[in-house]
């Protein structure tokens, strides 16, 4: 008796068109922003910080970003922590602060044609009254596009106010601001929250006119599997280009199969032609809220280290082919075989209607499936390069592999993928893997100190991470020589998420027993605080933080208090000293032997607590809110 063999698996036929119409492609890149998220990259060594650099932004080596969106600070805590303002108060201009400007001209030196995007999340509270559909707001937004041109950064697209709805009157104003202050070519992407904006750009001609781009947050589901997309009518029918102006927030390797789906989906279900991962890297420490989104991880300036995830070869597939401007082909993408499970292809094809690219994965698919492939429509009947990821893959080797090159017979070729891949046929060249590595992991070491001395003024201090407020190197006040980092927002702002006092982390979170000192002056009534053992922190619900904290305040009230990311704040121990006052510097310390915490105010021990919460962790600076205090001569010396 004679056994039937299995049927062979039908070949899945796939028409590669040239002659198809599609939206144009606006790219796909990442979010730098919402904030702290890229913190400690700039205060990286080289050559590492050169070579997360080139992971990100450098065409041909990594994940060759299109579009780079950037924070517009605002001193304000956006999610891991706040950025600074290029206008802390109405009077101030300096644009040079943070970190955004030097990213966004490292992406340029790398990559001319990157697209630069930039987004408020929240603003210093000097803006309108603490109302952010203002006047203030659209000439901050001016005078930030000014910094940029300073620098010599055209910046793109311009968005409103960070997953906070839209004011239909202030886009139509902000629009004619731009026009008339010479930025008619910076284009406003509204309003970076839900699709619900479609319906009054369809609704309202003077808005229409206004935005250029409709661009909501994660389409495809919030920190999901991005298996379909969802675009309502009225957004698909506005004629606007639509792009999931935010997306991601996983893992950096974790996220890959996600990403893998949401770049191709977002336009077969959606007809998305932008695609920007939040966040661009996880340059933070890793008590802090997503310590590892992004597209690399490089939280450890300290030691060099850094790793670049998957999530860099799984953009890598569909940046290193194409470019903003590029065509897709509707009829030549959508689900293989027309069966989500077995997974989706999307085909773009080059200005010059020659050259293509096809990006294929196969996430959910359970076997092999073979392509029959045919390309026609005026396309290049040449070789196709094949490139490859296995993203179930951890091994590095397996990602982003030059797998085959073909030679089409007659117009076709036949390709088999397998499931769980990620593939990009392509008839252009130049694509490349990185290959820099960089060291191991390794502690911050103790001591740790600085006497900020060494820096420009407006400058963040090495390490020094703001969470809320912003902490910069400033020429001391009370007559002291040199520099110190002063708080600089002297007002409660126009807050993104939960509101707490003005403050920054910096080091260690293995550090336990240390003692932590420093200077503090006061520069009005109000109080300054040391804080140590600082861990989880909570940014939406209370923005709490897992610490000690040593308060003083001018009036000579001192205390030792425990909070918790529950938002509760427990006093251990107080009592009052010699007043402060302002204007004159005091020394502070905090020391953690064990369960033993002491204070120390001028020299002077002025009380102690017994408490078990918080083994260890790192230390940090806050004051009372519109609090300008100036901190110097931090130190931190190991304890027993
Ligand atoms: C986004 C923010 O825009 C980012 O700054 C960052 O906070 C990111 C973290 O995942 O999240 O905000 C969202 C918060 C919640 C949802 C979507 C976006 N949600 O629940 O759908």
């Amino acid at each position: 008796v004679a056994t039937a063999a299995a049927p062979a698996q039908a070949a899945t036929s796939v028409t590669i068109n040239g002659a198809s119409a599609g939206r144009t492609f606006d790219g796909v890149g990442a979010i730098s922003g919402g904030g702290g998220n890229s913190r400690l990259l700039i205060d990286y060594p080289e050559p590492q910080r050169g070579q997360v650099l080139d992971y990100l932004f450098r065409p041909g080596y990594g994940a060759s970003l299109q579009i780079l969106k950037a924070e517009i600070g605002g001193d304000t805590n956006s999610t891991s922590g706040a950025e600074p303002s290029h206008q802390h108060t109405r009077s101030d201009l300096n644009c040079d602060r943070g970190y955004e400007w030097w990213l966004m001209e490292q992406a340029k030196a790398r990559n001319p044609d990157i697209k630069l995007y930039g987004l408020a999340w929240g603003a210093p509270g000097w803006i309108g009254g603490g109302n952010f559909w203002s006047a203030d707001m659209t000439n901050y937004l001016l005078s930030w596009l000014g910094c940029a041109k300073q620098h010599g950064l055209g910046i793109d697209y311009l968005g409103g106010w960070n997953e906070r709805g839209y004011n239909v009157s202030w886009y139509v104003q902000l629009r004619s601001a731009l026009n008339a202050n010479g930025y008619g070519n910076v284009k406003i992407v509204a309003a970076d929250s839900d699709w619900s904006v479609a319906n009054d750009v369809n609704s309202n001609q003077a808005f229409a006119a206004a935005v250029s781009a409709i661009g909501t947050h994660y389409p495809c589901g919030y920190r999901s599997a991005q298996s379909s997309c969802s675009v309502p009518s009225a957004a698909t029918s506005s004629g606007k280009p639509l792009w999931a102006s935010e997306n991601g927030s996983d893992d950096y390797n974790g996220g890959a199969q996600a990403m893998a789906r949401g770049i191709n989906r977002g336009y077969i279900d959606g007809r998305m032609t932008a695609y920007l991962n939040w966040p661009v890297v996880a340059a933070l420490t890793p008590n802090l809220p997503y310590p590892t989104m992004g597209l690399a991880l490089a939280s450890q300036p300290w030691s060099g280290s850094y790793s670049i995830g998957k999530n860099t070869w799984v953009m890598a597939h569909t940046s290193q082919f194409t470019a903003p401007g590029w065509h897709y082909l509707d009829a030549s993408s959508g689900y293989l075989g027309g069966n989500r499970n077995n997974g989706s292809y999307v085909s773009l094809k080059s200005p010059n209607n020659s050259d293509y690219s096809t990006v294929i994965e196969t996430m959910d698919a359970g076997s092999a499936q073979t392509l029959n492939l045919n390309v026609t429509g005026g396309l290049s009947t040449g070789t196709v390069h094949v490139w490859s990821t296995d993203v179930t893959s951890g091994n590095p080797a397996d990602h982003f592999v030059h797998s085959a090159d073909i030679t089409p017979s007659g117009g076709g070729f036949s390709l088999t993928v397998q499931p769980g891949h990620l593939y990009t046929l392509t008839t252009t060249t130049g694509q490349g893997k990185g290959a820099a590595t960089g060291p191991a992991r390794g502690a911050l070491k103790l001591p740790y100190s600085d006497t900020f001395d060494g820096y420009a003024t407006g400058a963040e201090a090495k390490y020094l991470m703001d969470w809320q407020g912003a902490f910069e190197t400033v020429g001391c006040g009370g007559g002291r020589s040199g520099k110190c980092v002063r708080q600089m927002s002297p007002q409660r702002p126009i807050t993104w998420d939960a509101l707490t006092d003005p403050h920054a982390l910096l080091g260690d979170v293995g550090w336990g027993n240390y003692t932590l000192s420093s200077d503090v002056l006061l520069e009005q009534p109000g109080y300054a605080e040391l804080i140590g053992r600082a861990n989880g922190h909570d940014y939406d619900r209370t923005g709490g933080l897992n610490a000690y904290h040593l308060r003083v305040s001018d009036t000579g009230a001192w205390s030792i208090l425990n909070s918790n990311t529950n938002g509760t704040v427990s006093t251990l121990a107080r009592g009052t000293a010699a007043a402060l006052g302002t204007d004159r510097w005091h020394s502070l310390a905090l020391t953690f032997s064990g369960t033993t915490i002491t204070a120390v105010v001028d020299g002077a021990t002025v009380g102690s607590a017994d408490d078990r919460t918080w083994a260890g962790g790192q230390i940090g600076y806050a004051t009372s809110q519109n609090e300008t205090a100036q901190f110097d001569n931090l130190s931190v010396t190991p304890g027993s």
